[in-house]
């Protein structure tokens, strides 16, 4: 069995990322010397050009894995001899297995967020599902959505276009009406099950609500992909509402834990990692 393992993240200032400490922890404990390098194009001075020369000096300096990380999501995609299904389907790319010569393409984004959601909120009816949030975070969540059964998805964006385009990749995918643009909000949250919430409005950058709070009700779930602060104002509301709530870590760990797997070959101690993001 391998016994050493180079991982890294590249990305745009990430300085704050919690997750090279998940993975080196996670080696730490299965007693391999696992070493994840946080590779910040912001410090670097680099851009999406010198994206091919990153994966190129990584693989020559024997790196397993990389995760990628915004912006360079799509444009990774290109630079990649195979993509998984979900990747191909989400046009996004966040996990890189470099091996033999070979770059393989995942998105644990999407697996991440099932796993969470599958955990987290095993029970929750789903027939309708309200969706904030239609970039690159709200494709992979949302489509982990409707692979986790939710029956019909009206996704919500500032940006009306963004919303629509995705509505339509994911009825592309999964089948004709699953998905909608949402035009009217408050119509929506009263036919909904529950909401997603995939935009950056409760970071402690972007502080409040990302929805006017008289439409949440009791009845309504709330998932959250924030994870910084893990309470938005969101959750707080939602739960002072009498709301079941979701938080942002465990797509944050899951995210992680799949991508460890998919470096190593090892299968990852989540509740272990669950464990310690929680005391970071
Ligand atoms: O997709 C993840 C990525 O794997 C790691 C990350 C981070 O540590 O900031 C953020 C997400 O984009």
């Amino acid at each position: 069995k391998q016994q050493s393992f180079l991982c890294g993240l590249i990305g745009s200032g990430i300085q704050a990322s919690r997750t090279p400490a998940m993975h080196e922890r996670e080696g730490d404990e299965q007693g391999v010397r696992y070493m994840y390098k946080k590779i910040d194009t912001e410090i670097l001075g680099l851009t999406v050009d010198d994206l091919p020369e990153l994966l190129t000096a990584a693989e020559r300096m024997g790196f397993c894995g990389l995760n990628i990380t915004f912006p360079f999501k799509q444009a990774v995609i290109p630079l990649l001899d195979e993509l998984s299904d979900d990747a191909r389907a989400l046009n996004a790319v966040n996990t890189v297995v470099l091996r033999d010569g070979r770059r393989i393409g995942y998105n644990t984004d999407c697996s991440g967020f099932g796993e969470s959601f599958r955990r987290g909120l095993p029970d929750a009816k789903r027939d309708v599902v309200v969706q904030l949030g239609a970039g690159g975070a709200g494709a992979a969540v949302a489509h982990a959505a409707l692979k986790q059964g939710v029956g019909k998805l009206y996704v919500r964006d500032s940006d009306l276009a963004r919303a629509e385009t995705l509505a339509a990749s994911l009825s592309g995918a999964f089948g004709a009406g699953r998905a909608a643009a949402c035009t009217d909000l408050a119509a929506a949250m009263d036919e909904a099950d529950g909401l997603i919430h995939a935009t950056p409005t409760g970071m402690a950058k972007f502080p409040g609500m990302p929805l006017p709070a008289e439409l949440l009700q009791a009845r309504h779930w709330v998932a959250e992909i924030v994870y910084f602060p893990l309470e938005t104002d969101l959750l707080r509301v939602a739960a002072a509402k009498g709301c079941r709530t979701l938080n942002g870590g465990g797509m944050a760990v899951f995210q992680a834990v799949d991508a460890f797997r998919h470096f190593t070959g090892l299968e990852p101690d989540a509740e272990r990692m669950l464990r310690h993001f929680a005391s970071m």
